[in-house]
C-alpha cells in the first residue's frame, strides 16, 4: 500500500529530478486542493443544490450547468491569491483571467476546463477537470491573450482529475504519467499508479458512432476495418465503449490502452473539430505521450499544432501508438 502523498511526490520531483521549480510545485498543490473540492460539490449531487442548467451559455454557444460554473469558480478562487500565476483561461470564460493587482504575480498561466462531460453530470457519470500549465514568455510585461497561445509541446505541467467511483489525479510534469487517488478520510491525494504506460497495441475504440455518416473517409475506413472483425483486414474483433466524458475515456486508455477519437465532420466544415486544443487535447495529448502513446489531428502531433486563438477547436486521435499511427497514415 503506498504512503506516498502528491506533496512528497513533487517535492521528490523538485528535489531529486529537477522537474519542477517550487512555484509550480505549489501551483499544481492549490490545483489539486481545488480539484478536492469540485470532487466534493459532485458528491453532493441532488444534496447539495449543485445539478442542473445554470440558465447561461458559455463562448462556445453551449449551455452551462451550475456544476460547470461552480468549479470554475472554485478554480479561480483557490489559485488567483497564491502568487505563482500571472493568468487564467477556462473554456467557461470568454476572455483570459488576469490576476486582480491586489496580489502577487507569478510567471505561470493555468488554462483549464472546470468540469468536463458535463452531460453526463445528472446521470451520475464520470466526469472531471482538465488542467494546463504555461509558462509566461519571458521579458513579457503584462499578461494578454497572445501569452496563452503556445504550442503544447511547452508545456510544464498537464493533468486531469475524474471524479468517478474514486476521485483520481493524473499528473505529468514531463517525468512519465503518475495517479494519485483521494483518500477521503485524509483528505490527501495518495500515490497509487507510477510510470503509466499505454499498452502500443488494442482492440478497443472510442467514438461516438451515431456521426458516422458524417466523418471523413479516412476516419470512416478506420472504423469500418476495426467493424469488419476477424473476417475484415484487421484480422481480430475489436471491441467498443464511448463514455461521452473525455477524462473517463482517456483514463480508461492511460488504465488499459484503446484510441480515443473525436474527429473533424462534414456537418461543420469550418470548425476544425468539437473538442478544444488548448483545455482538452494539448493537456491529454501531453499525458497519453508521457505514456507512451500518441495523439494526432490526422494530419500532425497535437503538440505541435500553434494555437491562434484561445477557444480552438481540433481533430482528436489519441491513445495506443500503433493504431493512432493507423489512422494518422489513412490521412496522408
Ligand atoms: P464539454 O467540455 O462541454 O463537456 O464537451 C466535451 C465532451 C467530451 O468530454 C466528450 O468526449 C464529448 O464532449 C462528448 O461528445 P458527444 O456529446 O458528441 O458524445
Ligand atoms: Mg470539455
Amino acid at each position: 500500500m503506498s504512503t506516498t502523498s502528491l506533496t512528497r511526490y513533487l517535492v521528490e520531483q523538485q528535489r531529486t529530478h529537477g522537474h519542477i521549480p517550487g512555484q509550480l510545485r505549489l501551483l499544481i498543490e492549490v490545483v489539486a486542493r481545488a480539484c478536492k473540492r469540485i470532487s466534493h460539490a459532485v458528491n453532493k449531487g441532488a444534496l447539495g443544490d449543485v445539478l442542473g442548467s445554470a440558465g447561461t451559455g458559455n463562448v462556445q454557444g453551449e449551455i452551462q450547468k451550475k456544476l460547470d460554473i461552480i468549479a470554475n469558480e472554485v478554480l479561480i478562487e483557490a489559485n488567483e491569491w497564491g502568487g505563482h500565476l500571472a493568468g487564467m483561461a477556462s473554456e467557461e470564460m470568454e476572455g483570459i483571467y488576469v490576476v486582480p493587482n491586489r496580489f502577487p504575480k507569478g510567471e505561470y498561466l493555468l488554462l483549464f476546463d472546470p468540469l468536463d462531460g458535463s452531460s453526463n453530470i445528472e446521470v451520475n457519470v464520470s466526469i472531471g477537470t482538465i488542467f494546463s500549465v504555461l509558462k509566461m514568455p519571458e521579458d513579457d510585461r503584462g499578461v494578454d491573450e497572445g501569452d496563452f497561445l503556445q504550442c503544447g509541446h511547452k508545456q510544464v505541467a498537464a493533468g486531469y482529475c475524474i471524479y468517478g467511483p474514486q476521485t483520481t489525479l493524473v499528473l505529468t510534469v514531463g517525468d512519465g504519467v503518475a495517479m494519485f487517488t483521494l483518500d477521503r478520510e485524509q483528505g490527501s491525494f495518495v500515490l497509487t499508479e507510477e510510470n503509466v504506460r499505454i499498452p502500443e497495441d488494442t482492440r478497443e475504440f472510442a467514438i461516438n458512432m451515431s456521426n458516422m455518416r458524417h466523418w471523413d473517409a479516412p476516419v470512416k475506413r478506420y472504423i469500418d476495418e476495426c467493424l469488419a472483425g476477424k473476417e475484415g483486414p484487421r484480422g481480430k474483433d475489436f471491441n467498443m465503449r464511448w463514455v461521452a466524458s473525455m477524462v473517463a475515456d482517456v483514463h480508461r486508455i492511460l488504465t488499459r490502452g484503446g484510441i480515443f477519437m473525436y474527429p473533424w465532420d462534414k456537418r461543420e466544415p469550418d470548425k476544425p473539430g468539437k473538442l478544444r486544443l488548448m483545455y482538452e487535447a494539448n493537456p491529454m495529448g501531453w499525458l497519453v505521450e508521457q505514456a507512451g502513446g500518441m495523439a494526432t489531428n490526422g494530419k500532425q502531433r497535437i503538440l505541435d499544432i500553434q494555437p491562434k486563438k484561445l477557444h480552438e477547436r481540433v481533430s482528436v486521435i489519441l491513445g495506443s501508438k500503433n493504431e493512432v499511427e493507423r489512422v494518422t497514415s489513412y490521412h496522408c
